[in-house]
């Protein structure tokens, strides 16, 4: 196989990766992806002992140690658009020898948790609840620059697709699954499960109207009325469907757990949004702390 060219595997002068300046014995196999920078250090506040701080732009990547385990918080920033540099660069990371700039044979398996936010489109679904998103459903582009097919929900994205109609906006959604390996190690009764919405926009493309009306004026309603197989769409927030699908083609596990700070259907915000996040973080590491995750 051919090496890799400088414009194509860009490292810093460092020998760090592009854009999350980190070198490979910075990350962990167990990555924690927060959209908020900000959100990492209430992460880490958490771990034994913290041994990697680097940062650059909005992708600020702590690593250390809680309760045993080697653990990298990473943030993303908003959008599937980071989602596509920082999966492409932490599995580069992984398993591209930055010396021979070639992929490596033996590679690494990666587990991505998101602890984001996110608003509800079902009434019954309360605000400050936690909710793993089973399936991801990409109303975004993205996976459409890669042969996503092999990985792709197929019964669920056709029925989606159907349903919608939306192709007249020139909408194609995607749908991909969670690991359900990793689904298991976050399942406990104090998580509800869903299908994921992910869009590129907080506005117009999740439905709201500050001065700008939405084209697709159905949004909500054809979203909240999907019902496939005792499955509804529960939520919109802005990088799962990415993350499933990136995971999953570069051959990783990833989960979307999400702090429900909205509920579109009942027009209710969070008056405690920082208690849930921290909540859902000290959930995350304890499912994590008493996995067989390494
Ligand atoms: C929008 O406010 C952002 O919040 C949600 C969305 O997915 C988007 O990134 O997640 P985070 O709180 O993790 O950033």
């Amino acid at each position: 196989m051919s090496s890799l060219g400088d414009s194509e595997l860009i490292l810093n002068p460092d020998g760090s990766v592009y854009h999350l300046h980190l070198l490979p014995e910075d990350i962990a196999p167990i990555i924690i992806t927060v959209g908020d920078p900000k959100r990492v250090h209430e992460v880490s506040k958490y771990f034994d002992t913290i041994e990697v701080e680097k940062s650059k732009r909005e992708f600020v990547t702590h690593t250390g140690f809680y309760s045993g385990k080697r653990i990298t918080v990473i943030s993303t920033g908003i959008g599937t658009d980071n989602i596509d540099i920082v999966f492409n660069e932490l599995d580069a990371l992984a398993n591209i020898d930055f010396k021979t700039r070639k992929v490596k044979s033996n590679k690494t398996q990666l587990n991505f948790i998101r602890v984001g936010t996110s608003g509800a489109i079902q009434p019954d679904i309360p605000v400050d609840s936690f909710l793993l998103g089973s399936s991801g459903i990409g109303l975004d582009n993205l996976m459409h620059f890669y042969n996503y097919g092999q990985v792709k929900s197929q019964e669920l994205e056709q029925a989606l697709r159907k349903h919608l109609q939306w192709e007249t906006h020139n909408l194609y959604p995607y749908v991909i699954d969670c690991d359900t390996e990793l689904k298991t190690i976050f399942t406990n009764n104090r998580i509800r499960f869903g299908i994921t919405a992910t869009n590129t926009g907080f506005y117009g493309p999740q439905g709201r109207s500050l001065r700008l009306i939405p084209k697709v004026d159905d949004f909500h309603d054809k979203l909240a009325s999907f019902q496939h197989k005792n499955e509804r769409v529960t939520n919109l927030e802005m990088e799962t469907a990415a993350m499933y699908g990136l995971a999953k083609l570069l051959g990783h596990r990833a989960i979307s757990l999400n702090a429900i700070l909205a509920n579109r259907a009942t027009g209710e915000f969070s008056k405690e949004g920082d208690k849930t996040i921290d909540a859902l973080i000290q959930f995350t590491l304890e499912s994590i702390a008493n996995s067989s995750l390494v």
